[in-house]
């Protein structure tokens, strides 16, 4: 009786909860990450996790979606790509009583159409990375350039804002040129490419901002493609703290990041699982962390420790 009693709860764990999971696609070192940790957590707590890569495409997320309703999916994950567009499939959701909860992206849309959202604070992080490049230059003259996220995804619009918050006050430092990367490595060192050629080869580059530690990398290359040193005439500052920007840090290539941790699903199934078991409504923002990493804090030390979290 008691082996059948342990057969039965297994099963019963097995099939306690089927979550759709609509990921934005592996765009970036810290996308891929979560990815891998929010499979970890599910297989870990024994739910049964539907997974659906967009290739960051707004319109593959919004099919994800609707399959999941068909399915009758008991919760939604979404890392939504962009802010905007939303409401329709959300409603749909809410209509099947399917709670939606948002991983580190926000959306414009009314709260009562997702659960919860698990976020860093992304204005504050572009606020972290601007000071720090404030207490870094002083009065010195800085023209900055900066690899703007994906257009339109809440990421790209509150790290902009941040970071030009943080630098309001200082007459010093301006954003000379600003584009999207689409927080990849092949963009980004693209973007930079044609950043260098327009300001004098890159001489009158101070410093880049790049919205991902990725942007920043395939910045970084094409920097020293054109003869100049990552790190030194031209300072790097970006987000994300991926196991590679502390590579480069300590190669001297790149001064400064901002975490932000890939382990979103683990606060989202604890809401998603006090939610099912007792209709516990969590906060409707639920924020992780960010922490200044510089060349100081022993990079190479950080990298070995980043690379076992699902890097
Ligand atoms: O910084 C970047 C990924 O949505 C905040 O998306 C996230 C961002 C992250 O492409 O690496």
């Amino acid at each position: 009786a008691a082996a059948l009693a342990g057969l039965m709860t297994t099963t019963a764990l097995a099939a306690d909860m089927t979550v759709g999971f609509s990921q934005i696609g592996s765009e970036s070192g810290w996308r891929a990450a979560e990815t891998t940790l929010t499979k970890q957590q599910a297989e870990e707590r024994g739910i049964d996790l539907k997974f659906a890569d967009a290739q960051q495409k707004q319109e593959n997320q919004i099919k994800a979606i609707r399959s999941f309703i068909a399915q009758g999916v008991d919760a939604i994950l979404l890392a939504p790509v962009v802010a905007t567009g939303w409401d329709q499939v959300l409603e749909e959701a809410k209509e099947a009583e399917i709670p939606v909860v948002l991983l580190d992206r926000t959306i414009d849309a009314p709260d009562d159409l997702y659960l919860t959202a698990v976020t860093s604070d992304l204005v504050h992080e572009g606020n972290v990375a601007g000071q720090w490049l404030a207490d870094k230059v002083g009065d010195e003259q800085c023209n900055v350039v900066e690899l703007q996220g994906t257009t339109g995804s809440s990421p790209a619009i509150d790290r902009k804002k941040g970071f030009e918050q943080a630098i309001a006050d200082h007459d010093n430092i301006k954003i000379v040129r600003s584009q999207t990367g689409d927080f990849t490595r092949t963009k980004g060192k693209e973007v930079m490419e044609s950043f260098l050629k327009a300001e004098n080869g890159g001489k009158d580059i101070c410093a880049l901002y790049a919205h991902n530690d990725d942007m920043a990398v395939g910045a970084i290359q094409a920097i020293k493609e054109a003869g100049l040193k990552p790190g030194e005439d031209i300072l790097v500052v970006s987000i994300d703290a991926v196991p590679d920007i502390f590579q480069a840090m300590a190669n001297g290539e790149a001064n400064a990041t901002v975490e932000l941790t890939p382990n979103m699903a683990g606060p989202a199934f604890d809401a998603l699982e006090k939610y099912k078991a007792d209709g516990t409504e969590p906060p409707k923002w639920i924020q992780t962390e960010s922490k200044l990493y510089t060349q100081a804090d022993d990079p190479m030390k950080v990298y070995e420790e980043k690379k076992n979290l699902g890097y």
